[in-house]
């Protein structure tokens, strides 16, 4: 099966007559709550109210909140550690993924998992997970177990650029074609593995060319238009539940802030006019310009979700802040699956 190249894959529907319009407000008022959350978690952290290590989405909203926004409520999201804001898109509660930052006991992991391990199986959100690529292979087994039982669900795998040159990718993308498994894979490509250049670690620059090894479409996406990631990860959806087997997605973005809060400053690893030139694509300020010029939003309703949005952060530290630790005799819970449990 050939992969199919950017243009060979452009939406059949256009931006500018949305069928999802109702939907706009909710997406834009989404990114704002994760660039919001984010600011606040990076601010905890430098309070020392979050330990361990603190991953930020800040950047990357339109990517996490297009492409949830295209799932039904049942299929399953997997990711890396850089997790928070795909929490929040698939609807986890901002209050336990706070206080599980905090590393609370009402956090969505009982304050055991801390901000890499965010997991909540009631909506199918099956983690966070901390070793590079060690997400990639789950995506595939959820979505053969959705086939094994004849279920629709489709599984969306995220993983960054560099988890794409580990050899689990490969791997798993091989049988995930071979078996025609109902899974999307989308690379969010922010350039970087830590302080890598991902021109320095991989052998070609267009990442979703891999598909082509392994009998499915690639398609590349401007990750920072979020209706353009809506678009994309629908149409990969639909292939998917239809029994056409996966799509690997590669969507280009930019994280604005370090990898991890050790790396608050960016590092030296890129320069200055590359961080300011990143910033004259923010995805918030895109889509917000998006809709001014379609006349869906006007400034008083982009104050309002702010408004809105800033209470929510702030109870959510409040809730976090107030919440008690986990008690010792957690220590040894949950450690395996209860017999014949999930
Ligand atoms: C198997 C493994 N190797 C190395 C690491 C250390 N490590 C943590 S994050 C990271 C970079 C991953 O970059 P990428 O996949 O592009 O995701 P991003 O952080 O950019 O979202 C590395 C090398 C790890 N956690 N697991
Ligand atoms: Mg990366």
């Amino acid at each position: 099966m050939p992969t199919s190249s950017p243009s060979k894959s452009t939406p059949k529907r256009s931006a500018s007559s949305p069928p999802f319009a109702s939907e706009y407000r909710d997406w834009l008022r989404m990114m704002v709550l994760i660039r919001r959350f984010e600011e606040k978690a990076g601010e905890a952290y430098s309070l020392g109210q979050i330990g361990g290590f603190c991953h930020l989405y800040i950047g990357q909203e339109a990517l996490g909140v297009g492409s949830i926004s295209a799932l039904a409520p049942d299929d399953y999201v997997v990711s890396a550690y850089r997790e928070h804001g795909l929490a929040l898109a698939r609807g986890m509660a901002p209050r336990a993924v706070m206080a599980e930052l905090f590393g609370k006991a009402t956090g969505c992991s009982k304050g055991k998992g801390g901000s890499m391990h965010l997991f909540d199986t009631s909506i199918n959100f099956m983690g966070g997970h901390g070793i590079v690529g060690g997400q990639i292979p789950l995506g595939a087994g959820f979505a053969f177990a959705a086939k094994y039982r004849g279920t629709s669900q489709v599984s969306l795998t995220f993983f960054g650029d560099a988890a794409a040159n580990i050899g689990s990718f490969h791997e798993t993308l091989n049988m995930a074609g071979l078996w025609k498994l109902p899974c999307v894979f989308v690379i969010e490509n922010n350039g970087y593995g830590m302080g890598t250049a991902i021109a320095r670690a991989a052998a070609i620059s267009d990442l979703w060319q891999r598909a082509a090894s392994y009998g499915m479409p690639g398609v590349e996406v401007d990750g920072q238009d979020v209706v353009a990631v809506r678009l994309v990860t629908e149409e990969a959806v639909a292939r998917a539940r239809e029994g056409d087997g996966p799509t690997l997605i590669e969507a280009r973005t930019f994280r604005y802030v370090g990898h991890s809060m050790s790396d608050a400053a960016s590092g030296t690893y890129r320069s200055k006019e590359e961080l300011e030139a990143s910033r004259q694509r923010d995805p918030i300020v895109l889509f917000e310009e998006k809709l001014r010029g379609l006349g869906l939003i006007a400034d008083g309703d982009i104050k309002a979700i702010e408004d809105e949005v800033a209470a929510v952060v702030a109870d959510a530290v409040q809730f976090a802040d107030a919440s008690p630790d986990p008690d010792p005799s957690e220590l040894t819970t949950d450690v395996y699956a209860p017999e014949g449990g999930r």
